[in-house]
């Protein structure tokens, strides 16, 4: 009884000890690295909004991702809208076409 209650009482300050180390690692870094991330954070929230808005197009399943394979038939089904003479092959002409309609398409 008595031992286990020891042991108990050596665990427990083995976990203190660490957790005020932790702590105190943390306290230390936190200031520098915590500016630093919200710098990051603001610039990936900037690409965030173009990656959801890609995302919500290639995302068939809807579980939030891409997989290689809804990237490929996003791909292919630009390929094929870009193909206006469905030869198969992009030419310079397609690709600037597909440019101006789509621009110009807004417009309208
Ligand atoms: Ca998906
Ligand atoms: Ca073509």
């Amino acid at each position: 009884m008595l031992s286990a209650v020891l042991g108990y009482g050596k665990t427990f300050a083995v976990l203190a000890l660490l957790a005020c180390g932790a702590g105190g690692i943390q306290a230390q870094d936190a200031p520098s690295t915590r500016v630093k991330q919200q710098k990051k954070d603001r610039n990936v929230k900037a690409g965030e909004k173009e990656a959801k808005k890609l995302i919500l197009l290639m995302d068939k399943d809807q579980d939030g991702k891409v997989s290689r394979e809804e990237f490929t038939a996003f791909m292919q089904a630009e390929f094929d809208r870009l193909d206006i003479d469905k030869n198969g092959l992009l030419d310079v002409a397609e690709l600037t076409q597909a440019r101006v309609q789509t621009s110009s398409g807004h417009n309208r």
